[in-house]
């Protein structure tokens, strides 16, 4: 593995002594904002791991090799770099042997975090099953790596650009716990209320960690959802986002947008459509996602793994 793998001596030390780690994405980096706010983010929502006592682990593909931790310079230049290749679970191997530069969505980073020793992972929103998938059959790979790798993922619930109801259901057919922090309500992304209930709800960041813990004592794969409102303070009203979202989805169809260019089309669209409302939204909650996160891998920090 060593040959495959680079981690930052940071994030290698943290590692052997135990302290918490969260592990973050790439994608988001060079598919989900424009420069310079997508550096400027990743800095922020290190700080915040940071600021709440664990090791940040961004993860990315370079120069032929996985690496877990980035330094400054490093992450300038991926937040910069063309033609970076978007890496699920069916691109990762693919992007190593070729030596191209590429992010890792949900699925591939949770794949790289379980490969580093890292329990706990931080994003914005999961991909899931696409509005429309019964023609297109859009669903992303994040929902099934869920299912089978053992990491805790904190996001604001699915994108809102998603179908929120067949995603979870199909949450449930997988067999990922979908837990709510602190209410009810399935969050949506850019609003905290879905207007769906999410299957579990939990209130503190100990008691994930301890569900965390019992999935791997019982002998069952895969991980959890943890799904984090927005801050309310970042929040859009659902009637106040739908409308654009909805714009953006027929956009898309007529212009024959597929496969991966889905979501970060809609993304930037939804992005120019609110003037930039969106992402600074999307800046506060995946913020909010790494403070939750660090809170977790504290509580797995404090009952190790046997
Ligand atoms: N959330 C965001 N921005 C993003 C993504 C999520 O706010 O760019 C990325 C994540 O990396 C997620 C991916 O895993 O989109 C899902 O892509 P797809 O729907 O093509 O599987
Ligand atoms: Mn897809």
């Amino acid at each position: 593995m060593n040959n495959l793998m680079s981690l930052s001596d940071e994030v290698k030390s943290a590692l052997e002594v135990k302290k918490p780690v969260v592990a973050l994405e790439s994608t988001i980096i060079t598919h989900g904002m424009p420069w310079p706010q997508n550096v400027e983010t990743a800095r922020a929502v290190e700080a915040e791991v940071r600021a709440a006592g664990a090791v940040p682990a961004t993860i990315a593909v370079m120069g032929g090799r996985i690496r877990v931790g980035l330094d400054d310079a490093t992450l300038d230049a991926l937040g910069q770099a063309v033609a970076v290749m978007k890496l699920s679970r069916a691109d990762l191997a693919a992007c190593l042997a070729s030596g191209r530069t590429g992010a890792t969505t949900v699925a591939a980073t949770m794949i790289c975090a379980h490969m580093a020793g890292i329990e706990v992972f931080a994003t914005g929103g999961i991909g899931g099953v696409h509005r429309g998938a019964s023609e297109s059959f859009d669903i992303s790979a994040d929902l099934p790596e869920l299912a089978r790798t053992p990491v805790t993922v904190v996001a604001a619930g699915a994108k809102a650009i998603l179908d929120l109801p067949k995603t979870l259901e199909m949450l449930e057919t997988l067999g990922v716990p979908v837990i709510a922090y602190g209410q009810d309500a399935f969050p949506a992304f850019w609003s905290r209320d879905s207007g769906l209930k999410a299957p579990l709800r939990m209130d503190s960041a100990a008691q994930i960690a301890a569900a965390h813990r019992m999935r791997a004592a019982l002998g069952l794969d895969g991980g959890q959802l943890v799904a984090n409102p927005i801050p309310e303070a970042a929040a859009f009203p659902r009637g106040e986002i739908e409308p654009v979202i909805e714009a953006a989805l027929v956009e898309a169809v007529a212009r024959g947008i597929a496969a991966k260019e889905v979501t970060p089309f809609l993304l930037n669209r939804i992005f120019e459509l609110t003037d930039g409302r969106s992402l600074t939204a999307n800046i506060s909650l995946v913020k909010s996602n790494a403070r939750l996160a660090a809170a977790i891998a504290a509580g797995l920090a404090a009952d190790p793994a046997a």
